[in-house]
């Protein structure tokens, strides 16, 4: 029976607007006459309780926040589409699927995982990836990671696992780390987390953008097509200017240049109609593949590498409208991993199962009522109808004395007939038989070769990197038993990983810690390295472009040209905002130097006149600017006069450093070949 809409869904209280702008009123809709003053006895007397309008307005400001999300406080969102590229009827009766050009709105957000929603954009740290399809079949929440694994295998550690990385429990810091005892403390007594921990120690952890990360389904989910044949799936989210990080030392000074990296680079992208998107891949495979894996796939922490499987790309996703209100829309925002359409299933991996529950359970405790999901960003867009009535907040009035099923009131005819729908979904069968007991099956039990194979499968300076980073976070750990007992388990991955974390911590190499199951040497997979897949291009990536007075404004003109017909934005600093008297016009810089250090540019050009650059060169933040971008491996095109500056911040040219017409190639790449003469990595 087709479904009949019992009211208009975003309709209600979704559209209710603020009353149009010219009169303030009370919530209510009672006209103020001055919203300065409270209402007094004498204009020097005390305020009275009567003035219901300062105390509605006080009541309603008090009772602002809700409580923010457990995990994932920290985010940023967007409307956007998701549109069919390659239809795949033979695999899923999902209707978003069905046709080739079938677009399906979305709402995405993106977070961080530790932190709380006041804290930074840019620390070490896992990042959500939280889809909302608003399908004509209701809403499928694919609610992934930028990391395809997860730390734990099943449900009942993730309490613990949270817990342990959040602030410690008795001082309230750190805030948004993972470099602290209690996080490793609980890491080095399970090393289910190893695989997931070696993904949050590689690059993958600091993105650049989050327009530039890859996002993952994580579990094995099942696909069934019409006729019922069901398939195992993993969902993969490309993005289509390619995989970008930072490096760690500039995402470290992100955390006091720009709290809002992130945020403000999503939302700028957008408001500029440079529209992120991601293509979505689909891992597709059978039984018969499964059981011939070396690991299992009902197991959160391993991957299924490209090479065994490969993308097939389905869809493209495309951000294109900023949220007109924070609140309400990102913040009230509820994903759940239990939304999910016809044609897409669960499996049983232990993870997922918990998840199910979780999250349905959190949005009540956050968003204080049942009825979450009449809240504009949470209904779905597609005609609904149930019986489930009432509860704090109800803001739909359905009609009619019948709210039961079956009734002959109010459906046609004295026989309503069944009210499911023939096309509704339906939980694939399986046969399912066992003992029921807490146990963890064997399959699960080998920790280590799926390290080993993202090790292996990164270039020389990612290995470095990620060597670095174990070495970092286990510095800050105050405790020698932890740090010790985690070594162990790197003997487990690679030795020469182990070995070289134990000399940068200045400890022996401990004994390696008895396995469950031991590794095994699995082929490396090339689609796990962020350094081979880099795409050489100006789109998404932004020039910071120092000047100053009497700067030559035909060249900048010219530069600024040539960066931005590849794609590419500029940023023009100088030493006071202006407008400035230069060569050629006048001329206003986006940011002052002092504000603008380069660790918010993916590289830095300077356009100066000698003397300018002389009195540059004694500023600490000009000498900062060109050393950090250095630093941070990035191009630096400048023009001669400004040689000055590069003199006494040391810098030795190489083949990211040269004339400022250049930029517009240099500005292509990090030069990871530079680390090694400035950095000792682990
Ligand atoms: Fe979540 N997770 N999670 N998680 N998760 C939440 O739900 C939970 C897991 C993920 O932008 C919470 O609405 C449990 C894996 C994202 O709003 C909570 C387990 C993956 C977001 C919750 C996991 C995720 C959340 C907190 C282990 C990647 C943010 C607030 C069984 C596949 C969504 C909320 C957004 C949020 C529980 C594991 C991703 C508490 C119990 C694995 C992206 O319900």
């Amino acid at each position: 029976m087709a479904r009949t809409p019992h009211d208009t869904g975003l309709g209600n209280a979704g559209e209710t607007q603020q009353r149009g702008g010219e009169v303030l009123t009370s919530n209510h809709g009672i006209p103020f006459s001055d919203n300065q003053n409270s209402l007094r006895v004498g204009d020097r007397g005390p305020t009275l309780l009567e003035d219901f309008l300062l105390r509605e307005k006080i009541f309603h400001f008090d009772h602002e926040r809700i409580p923010e999300r457990i995990v994932h406080a920290r985010g940023s969102a967007a409307h956007g589409v998701f549109t069919c590229t390659d239809p795949i009827p033979d695999l899923t009766r999902a209707a978003l699927f069905a046709e080739k050009g079938k677009e399906t709105p979305v709402f995405v957000r993106f977070s961080t995982v530790a932190g709380g929603a006041g804290s930074v954009d840019t620390p070490r740290d896992v990042r959500g990836f939280a889809v909302k399809f608003y399908t004509e079949e209701g809403n499928w929440d694919l609610v992934g990671n930028n990391i395809p694994v997860f730390f734990i295998q099943d449900a009942i550690k993730f309490p613990d696992l949270v817990h342990s990385v959040k602030m410690e429990a008795d001082r309230a810091y750190p805030q948004a780390a993972t470099a602290h005892d209690t996080f490793w403390d609980f890491v080095s007594l399970m090393p289910e987390t190893l695989h997931t921990v070696i993904w949050a120690m590689s690059d993958r952890a600091i993105p650049r953008s989050y327009r530039m990360m890859q996002g993952f389904g994580v579990h094995t989910f099942k696909l069934v097509n019409a006729a019922g044949e069901e398939r195992f799936v993993k969902f993969h989210w490309r993005p289509v200017l390619g995989l970008q990080s930072l490096v760690w030392d500039e995402s470290a000074k992100l955390q006091g240049a720009d709290n809002d990296y992130h945020r403000r680079d999503l939302y700028e992208a957008i408001a500029a109609g440079d529209f992120p998107q991601w293509e979505l891949g689909v891992q597709v495979f059978d039984q018969a593949l499964a059981d011939g894996l070396p690991y299992d796939v009902l197991d959160a922490t391993k991957i299924i590498p490209e090479e065994v499987v490969p993308l097939r790309v389905i869809g493209r996703l495309t951000l294109n409208r900023n949220p007109d209100n924070f609140f309400a829309e990102t913040e009230q925002a509820a994903f759940l991993p239990s939304n999910i359409v016809p044609g897409v299933d669960f499996t049983d991996d232990p993870l997922l199962q918990g998840r199910l529950f979780s999250y349905l359970d959190t949005q009540k405790s956050r968003l204080g009522t049942t009825n979450f999901h009449q809240i504009p960003v949470n209904a779905p867009k597609c005609p609904f109808a149930n019986m489930m009535r009432d509860g704090m907040m109800q803001t739909h009035i359905p009609k009619g004395r019948a709210n039961y099923e079956p009734n002959s009131l109010d459906m046609a005819g004295e026989d309503p007939g069944p009210r499911a729908s023939v096309t509704g979904f339906i939980t694939a069968p399986q046969a399912v038989q066992g003992e029921k007991l807490r146990q963890r099956a064997e399959s699960f039990g080998d920790h280590y070769s799926q390290p080993r194979l993202f090790w292996r499968s990164q270039t020389a300076n990612e290995q470095a990197h990620i060597a670095s980073a174990f070495v970092f976070e286990l510095s800050k750990v105050t405790l020698p038993h932890v740090r010790i007992r985690l070594v162990s388990h790197l003997r487990n991955i690679e030795e020469e990983l182990a070995q070289r974390v134990a000399t940068g911590l200045g400890i022996d190499l401990p004994e390696a810690a008895p396995p469950f199951r031991p590794p095994v040497d699995l082929p490396p997979s090339d689609a796990l390295s962020i350094q081979k897949n880099w795409q050489e291009t100006l789109k998404g990536r932004k020039v910071g472009l120092l000047f100053a007075e009497g700067s030559d404004k035909a060249a900048i003109d010219g530069l600024i040209a040539a960066i931005e017909a590849e794609g590419g934005t500029v940023f023009t600093i100088a030493p006071k905002v202006g407008p400035l008297q230069l060569k050629g016009g006048t001329m206003q810089a986006d940011g002052q130097l002092a504000g603008s250090p380069s660790v918010l540019f993916d590289a830095v050009g300077m356009i100066l006149m000698p003397e300018q650059a002389e009195k540059l060169a004694r500023d600490s933040a000009a000498i900062g600017f060109v050393m950090d971008a250095f630093a941070h491996l990035k191009a630096i095109g400048h023009c001669k006069g400004s040689q000055v500056i590069l003199d006494r911040a040391g810098i030795a040219p190489d083949e990211g450093v040269g004339p400022y017409d250049g930029l517009p190639a240099m500005a292509k790449r990090r030069y990871w070949a530079r680390e090694a003469t400035l950095r000792d990595l682990a």
